[in-house]
């Protein structure tokens, strides 16, 4: 290991001229973390500290840290071919991923757009959802239906979907077109449930009241995270999903699944569209394809739309649109070794035999203090927290006295969202839980 990925007495960086993103930067950069290295479920920081990873680092690390076989074929692809467009050319490392990838996918969601990350996928399958539906003679669908408290990245299109209304200030002009449905959390019907709950399917009919407001001609498509993960895990009431595809479905409406967190392993199959056996019409996923080791994103969709896309022009450019790292020669060899890892380890079937004792740890912690919900699926908890006349502070707070104790969680306003690399051991699993149980107890 060099020198400075280790040694607590390298110089101190200078921090002021990195803008860092969704942090106070003025806050971290009088009292800043660093991490320095990394390995299977650890972080190491500058002072040489180990810190267990309750969070895949932000949800991507599913395989663990350090994975040599990934190091090695990005070393391996920088060396053979460094870069190459896949504009009007190609290279056969985007090939061979791609038709690696769709073998995950259920059904006929059998080609895939590259991105260089979720935000990216997001906003190129809105494009992708609009520009069907023009080729198809119905250029009047171009609005698009999110819901309250959605992620779906940063760039205008997922801003304009999403239902983060900090997120969304500022921008109001430049996200117009969209209607969101509420979102399905209620503590009232479903707190402490565990997995799935069992109220709330019907909150999906909302749609056909939006349908009724602005005809089913107006609109292109619906995009929802199956299991929401950046504002504190929020599972799906059971039905909820069967219920909007068939909405959908009566429209002619798109429903879109953005899976960049639900995606490779973390319910315990590939896809969140497989565990819920509710087959969408596009897939957005980014961050666990490449181990989160190289930046990429990814776009599938069914037959029907690529088809539609095809037979649009005789022999010209199908879609204007991609992006200069579009199937990335870097970030496809981080892919295949990565569908390698997960392959010979079994790590999404692992998840399976991990969830019920990761539902057990986290509901375990029922009665601690300011605990007011527990949620989990697969790989996946939220603990929501008492909030204080301070939102988002008492989470804060876990998240660094977690830090403190030696263990990685993510503060989601009042609630702390755990998504551990799919190799956490049952031991592990009891010391995320135990910390957190500790520091709220302490608080
Ligand atoms: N869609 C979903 C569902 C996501 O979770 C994105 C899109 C955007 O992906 P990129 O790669 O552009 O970041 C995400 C990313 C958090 C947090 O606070 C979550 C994400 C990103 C940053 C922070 O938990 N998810
Ligand atoms: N801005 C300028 C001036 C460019 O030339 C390009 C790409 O050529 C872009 C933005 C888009 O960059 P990317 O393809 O990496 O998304």
């Amino acid at each position: 290991m060099s020198e400075v990925a280790s040694s607590p007495s390298s110089p101190a960086p200078a921090l002021d001229a990195f803008w860092m993103p969704f942090t106070a930067n003025r806050q971290f950069k009088t009292n800043p973390r660093l991490l320095t290295a990394a390995q299977g479920m650890y972080y190491t920081d500058r002072e040489g500290r180990q810190i267990l990873d309750g969070t895949a680092g932000l949800w991507c690390v599913n395989a663990g840290h350090g994975r040599p076989e990934i190091a090695a074929a990005v070393q391996q692809q920088l060396l053979q071919l460094d870069y190459a467009s896949s504009f009007q050319m190609g290279h056969p490392g985007a090939f061979q991923l791609a038709d690696r990838l769709v073998k995950l996918l259920p059904g006929d969601l059998n080609h895939v757009f590259f991105t260089n990350s979720g935000s990216e996928a997001v906003d190129t399958a809105l494009k992708i959802a609009i520009a069907y539906h023009a080729l198809g003679g119905e250029p009047s669908r171009q609005r698009l239906v999110g819901r309250e408290r959605a992620y779906h990245g940063v760039n205008l299109g997922g801003v304009a979907v999403g239902g983060i209304a900090t997120n969304r200030r500022f921008f109001g002009d430049l996200t117009p077109g969209v209607d969101h449905l509420r979102h399905t959390h209620d503590l009232a019907h479903n707190a402490f449930s565990r997995g799935q709950p069992l109220w709330g399917a019907a909150l999906a009919d909302e749609l056909e009241q939006v349908v009724e407001k602005r005809g089913a001609d107006a609109i292109a498509a619906v995009i929802v995270e199956p299991v929401y993960g950046a504002t504190g895990v929020l599972v799906p009431p059971v039905g909820y999903l069967q219920r909007l595809r068939q909405i959908c479905d009566r429209h002619g409406i798109l429903l879109i699944f953005d899976e960049v967190i639900t995606g490779f392993g973390r319910l315990g199959t590939p896809f969140a569209a497989e565990y819920f056996d509710v087959m969408p019409d596009l897939v957005v996923a980014a961050k666990g394809l490449t181990n989160g080791n190289i930046p990429m994103g990814a776009v599938f969709v069914r037959q029907g739309i690529y088809d539609r896309f095809m037979a649009a022009s005789d022999s010209g450019i199908e879609f204007f649109h991609g992006y200069t790292y579009s199937g990335h020669p870097v970030a496809c060899a981080a892919g295949l070794a990565t569908l390698d890892i997960y392959e010979a380890e079994g790590l999404f079937s692992r998840v399976q035999t991990l969830a019920a004792a990761w539902e057990a740890a986290a509901h375990s912690l029922k009665g601690t203090r300011h605990v007011i919900d527990v949620r989990n699926l697969g790989l996946l908890a939220g603990i929501e927290l008492d909030p204080t006349d301070k939102p988002g502070a008492r989470g804060f707070e876990v998240f660094l006295r977690c830090f403190e104790a030696g263990v990685f969680v993510r503060a989601a306003g009042d609630n702390i969202a755990l998504s551990p690399p799919l190799i956490i051991q049952p031991a592990q699993i009891d010391q995320i839980f135990t910390a957190i149980a500790t520091v709220l107890s302490q608080m």
